[in-house]
């Protein structure tokens, strides 16, 4: 452990708020410099309610914090995938065996609320509207503009927690450069709402992610606790209809809702005023070569690794950041030793969940409603059924366990060529070769320890 345990995070978002939890409660002194205003106070800067999807990983996090009961508290249960084809009949796809493999959607202006107070309980001290500018690392201050002013703060370490626009990242580049990528996805996305039934209730079954895949585009919609649901249309920005270009006033939206989601169109009686009010949104993953300057500055969350949003993985794995540099920053002798461990334990399973978040993008939209996707599904849980603790569904080791990433990504690839080998040309589990499966299964995987 450091001499000096003061630290200064740069961004209280939602890993900004949980790190200063996690390190104000082991006796660091934690400074949070937030560019918005007191969320407290003003409200949630952002308006429309937005939902996001936590699992184990995200929850984890929260019961080191201590803030899991009051989060919780606010959650809707998703306990699989609602899919809505647009020919056929829709229903749900379970996540996992039972009500104790759910996930949980929760309001970022809420989880951010909480996530605030409570680091303020510890002694975190919190300093909003103050917007990082720029920092001199020689002379360890960091200048920061507060409405009209500027401000110099001095640091004994930053840490970024500044989201994926990061300023933070863009000092550091300024003096060591981090091989900084952005790709660009050539799909958008576009936020919509369903609002309250009549009698004040949810308009469609609250307790899933529903989804309306269609191909190379979708809808997705995720409940909120006050009855509404927050619904995203990916698609693609340019092209073929339908795309951005080609839907861009609130009629076209209304025909392409009416053509290609039918059902949803009594849903969103706003339809054509949100899709003119709202910004079509573009996703991307950042990847970066180092993580950290020294001992002077260390990135996390989307600050170092932003990734597309189709694993809803993106909170969850800067939560699990957070937990890993507190835990760094408790064992190593030094802040550089402590953000080296930590860029080197963390790095190469941000870029597996990188990874999986852009699979899950054709799955969700092309797979979900596929024969052939649904008989390796019932496959996944039969094996997990003959195989516990070795064969495990990709989504649950991503979802519901906390192994590394590229690990869940290594053994969902291994698991991947045995499922469609074994399932190849068949309509249903009856015909499975279970002689040769089991056998297959026992030679490629070995148990999972902490399964
Ligand atoms: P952020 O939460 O973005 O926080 C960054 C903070 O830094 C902000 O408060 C910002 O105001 C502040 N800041 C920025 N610049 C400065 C500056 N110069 N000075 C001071 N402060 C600054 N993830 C999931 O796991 N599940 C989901 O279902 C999911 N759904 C999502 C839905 C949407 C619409 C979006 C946009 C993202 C979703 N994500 C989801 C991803 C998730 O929101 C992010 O991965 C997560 O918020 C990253 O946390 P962070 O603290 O790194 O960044
Ligand atoms: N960012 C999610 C999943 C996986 C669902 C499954 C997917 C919206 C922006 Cl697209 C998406 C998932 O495989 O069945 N779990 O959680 C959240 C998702 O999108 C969120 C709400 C989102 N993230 C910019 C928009």
């Amino acid at each position: 452990m450091p001499a000096d345990k003061s630290i200064t995070l740069v961004g209280g978002g939602l890993a900004g708020a949980l790190l200063a939890i996690l390190l104000a409660r082991r006796g660091w002194s934690v400074d949070v410099f937030e560019r918005r205003g007191d969320p407290r106070v003003e409200g949630y800067a952002g308006g429309r309610s937005i939902n996001l999807a936590l699992a184990e990983r995200g929850l984890h996090a929260l019961r080191q914090a201590g803030a899991d009961g009051d989060v919780l508290q606010q959650a809707v249960m998703m306990r699989g995938r609602f899919v809505h084809p647009l020919a056929g009949e829709s229903g749900l796809q379970r996540y996992g065996r039972d009500d104790s493999e759910v996930i949980w959607s929760i309001n970022r202006g809420e989880l951010n609320l909480v996530l605030l107070d409570i680091a303020e309980s510890h002694g975190a001290r919190l300093h909003f509207d103050h917007a990082l500018e720029q920092v001199d690392f020689g002379a360890r201050t960091a200048t920061f503009r507060h409405h009209a002013e500027r401000v110099a703060h001095p640091f004994r370490a930053l840490v970024g927690t500044d989201g994926a626009g990061s300023t933070l990242r863009a000092e550091m580049a300024k003096v060591l450069p981090l091989g900084e990528r952005t790709d660009w996805l050539d799909h958008g996305y576009k936020e919509l709402e369903i609002p309250p039934a009549a009698d004040g209730g949810f308009r469609i079954e609250p307790n899933a992610l529903h989804i309306w895949p269609r191909g190379h585009y979708m809808c997705i919609a995720l409940p909120n606790d006050e009855r509404t649901f927050t619904v995203t249309l990916f698609m693609p920005h340019r092209g073929a209809h339908p795309s951005f270009e080609t839907v861009q006033t609130g009629d076209e939206a209304l025909a392409l809702f009416g053509q290609q989601f039918p059902d949803t169109l009594p849903l969103i009686p706003a339809l054509r005023h949100d899709y003119e009010a709202n910004p079509v949104g573009n996703l991307a993953t950042l990847y970066l070569d180092r993580w950290h300057l020294g001992g002077d500055a260390v990135l996390l969350g989307d600050a170092a690794h932003a990734m597309v949003p189709f694993h809803g993985q993106g909170m969850n794995c800067a939560f699990e950041d957070c937990v890993a540099l507190a835990d760094h920053l408790e064992r190593a002798p030094t802040l550089a030793k402590a953000f080296a461990a930590f860029e080197a334990e963390r790095k190469p399973n941000a870029e597996a969940i990188q990874r999986m978040a852009l699979e899950n993008y054709i799955e969700m939209r092309d797979r979900v409603d596929d024969a052939d996707y649904l008989l390796q599904r019932e496959l996944e849980l039969a094996l997990q059924a003959r195989h516990p603790g070795r064969f495990i569904p990709h989504y649950a080791m991503v979802t519901f366990m906390r192994i590394p990433y590229a690990l869940a990504l290594h053994r969902s690839e291994v698991q991947r060529r045995l499922l469609e080998d074994a399932t190849r040309g068949l309509s249903a589990l009856d015909d499975v070769d279970w002689a040769r499966l089991d056998a297959a299964v026992l030679a490629a995987l070995e148990p999972l320890q902490d399964a």
